[in-house]
């Protein structure tokens, strides 16, 4: 690794190099000053730093679960779903506890942008506004000379600073001929969103990198996200299979605090046959009948290319007339509608672990693959049925769990698996690590590189800490999932969560209870209650969460949770 004094070296000329770019402008046919400048930044480089900085290539997703990964041995690898991400764990570390620090979308990606935990960054909930000024990482890289662009998701809103090439969704996105704001303004780009976003940083690499300097890349993927439109290719994929049932998909969650009873994420309850699963789902579906179904793949389908909508319709009809001569209840509707959600799932994943695929070969193409560390991850995890639930949230192992897959050639051991405790938090410090970069002091995680080179994940780090925030939410069928804010500590064994705004208390042990089905919270030794509590506030000592974990007054308590108190 690079020594600090090194990385001032690099990071004061850098600093001269990218001012001088900054005033060239992007693009523009002056070769000769650029070329002169940065061939001095490369010699000065090799002098100061290691001389063969690695590429990053970043590719994330959302909302994939580790479940539906086949290197995680997940319940779901008997289908196969993603042969290409395999490939990858099979050249690299597969990072067995690998953890997000608030398991929802934005927040992830505002952790991730700037090393600190969301009460740090101030991006607590989505729908609040990124501060693109703060410091983040890609400035930073940019300062050390790397050459930084992202494609695809972001869900912070606003105009992404430290990208000297962008082109994001807005909001969400849409899955079929995307809208993208650019450096330009905004274009509408005819394509399923997983491929287009391929297509953007394919370009990239062959087109518009400048092949003088080192890059980082963050291909951003909407998919998986709900609602899961697949590609017209993907459309029939799974069609002559049962996908395997999770083990938990009718838990009733009985002995969990009442905020796992009272929330609006049930297949059963909530999942809707048309907002969701597109039953009876046509452009000539009347919205006044279909609330909340302009923000379904109905919106989306008014986008649809002819051809686009035939395929669509082909797939789903006979499906769905099929559906209706069945005439299912209870258990057996609760089957179907997990089938449905699974094979439209997996088939957004199918596109995903695609992309995964050609972005490799186009490095390979490109004889890139030697120098580029390529890291798999998603934003956080997913219900996948798994206690008859979908989205996310919790600081339950379903939702808290982001996979983390990193080849890097001749440093990763193939095929290795690390059980360290990392999270999202230790990205940012990461990537400057791997770029020889200054790692500011004011970041909350931990450089994964000691981890990468095969150092041991002993010691790495004891407890993980999380905080999730989104909750009152308005109630509702289509969007808000009722998860109560929570903090809480996870160490290599157990797990206490904190449901503050109810003064409601969960403990598990996730060795004897992986699947966390019993809360001990009251029945365990009380010596083990108190230590955990007592690490808990360490946490946020250390973390310096400030933030409000006063309790609701007990009439407000019971309007949430009407049915426990
Ligand atoms: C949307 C989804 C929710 C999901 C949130 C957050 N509803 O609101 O199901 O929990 O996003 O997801 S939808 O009507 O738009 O499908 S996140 O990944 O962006 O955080
Ligand atoms: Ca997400």
């Amino acid at each position: 690794m690079v020594g600090d004094r090194d990385r001032g070296i690099c990071l004061r000329i850098s600093g001269v190099v990218m001012g001088t770019r900054l005033i060239e402008g992007r693009g523009m046919g002056m070769k000769l000053p650029r070329l002169f400048l940065i061939g001095f930044f490369c010699g000065l480089v090799a002098i100061g730093s290691s001389a063969d900085r690695p590429n990053i290539l970043f590719i994330f997703s959302d909302d994939h679960s580790h479940n539906a990964i086949g290197a995680y041995d997940g319940w779901l690898k008997s289908i196969d779903p993603t042969p290409n991400i395999d490939d990858l764990a099979a050249d690299g570390m597969t990072f067995l506890n690998s953890y997000c620090t608030n398991s929802i979308c934005g927040p992830s990606r505002a952790v991730i942008q700037t090393g600190k935990f969301s009460h740090k960054n101030g991006f607590r909930q989505n729908g609040e506004s990124f501060d693109w000024d703060q410091q983040t990482f890609p400035k930073l890289m940019q300062q050390a000379g790397y050459q930084t662009a992202m494609y695809g998701k972001t869900h912070l809103k606003g105009i992404p600073q430290g990208y000297d090439d962008w082109s994001v969704l807005p909001g969400q996105g849409l899955y079929y001929n995307p809208d993208f704001i650019t450096p330009e303004g905004k274009v509408t780009i005819e394509g399923h969103c997983t491929d287009v976003v391929t297509d953007m940083a394919v370009d990239w690499l062959k087109e518009n990198r400048d092949a003088e300097r080192p890059f980082i890349l963050m291909v951003q993927h909407k998919a998986p996200h709900r609602n899961w439109m697949p590609a017209e290719r993907h459309l029939n994929l799974y069609d002559d299979i049962e996908i395997p049932e999770p083990p938990t998909l009718f838990d009733r969650m009985e002995d969990n605090a009442p905020g796992a009873r009272n929330q609006h994420m049930e297949i059963d309850r909530h999942m809707h046959l048309t907002f969701d699963l597109f039953v009876d789902l046509s452009v000539d579906t009347p919205k006044i009948t279909q609330k909340g179904i302009d923000r379904s793949a109905w919106g989306n389908m008014k986008r649809m290319t002819e051809p686009q909508l035939e395929a669509w319709h082909a797939a789903y009809r006979p499906k769905n007339e099929a559906f209706h001569r069945a005439e299912l209840s209870g258990q057996d509707l609760i089957r179907w509608k997990f089938q449905r959600y699974m094979k439209n799932y997996l088939r957004c994943i199918k596109g995903v672990d695609e992309s995964v695929g050609t972005l490799r070969d186009t490095l390979e193409e490109l004889g890139l693959s030697e120098n580029t560390i390529v890291i798999y991850s998603s934003d956080q995890g997913f219900y996948l049925g798994d206690h008859g639930w979908y989205d996310k949230r919790w600081m339950y192992e379903e939702s808290m769990m982001m996979p983390f897959i990193a080849a890097w050639p001749g440093k990763t051991e193939a095929g290795s698996k690390s059980t360290a405790l990392i999270q999202n938090i230790d990205y940012a410090e990461t990537f400057l690590d791997l770029a020889g970069a200054s790692i500011s002091d004011d970041m909350q995680g931990q450089s994964l590189v000691p981890l990468l080179e095969g150092g041991s994940a002993e010691g790495f780090r004891d407890a993980l800490y999380y905080h999730y925030y989104e909750y009152p939410q308005e109630p509702g069928l289509f969007r808000s999932h009722m998860v109560p804010r929570h903090n809480g500590i996870r160490t290599e064994r157990y797990k206490l969560l904190n449901f503050y705004q109810f003064g409601e208390w969960e403990l598990y042990d996730l060795e004897n209870d992986p699947d966390e089905l019993t809360n001990i919270y009251t029945s365990a030794d009380k010596a083990l209650v108190d230590r955990l509590k007592s690490e808990l506030e360490s946490l946020v000592d250390t973390y310096q969460d400030d933030s409000d974990f006063s309790a609701f007054p007990a009439d407000v308590q019971k309007q949430f949770w009407p049915d426990d108190r």
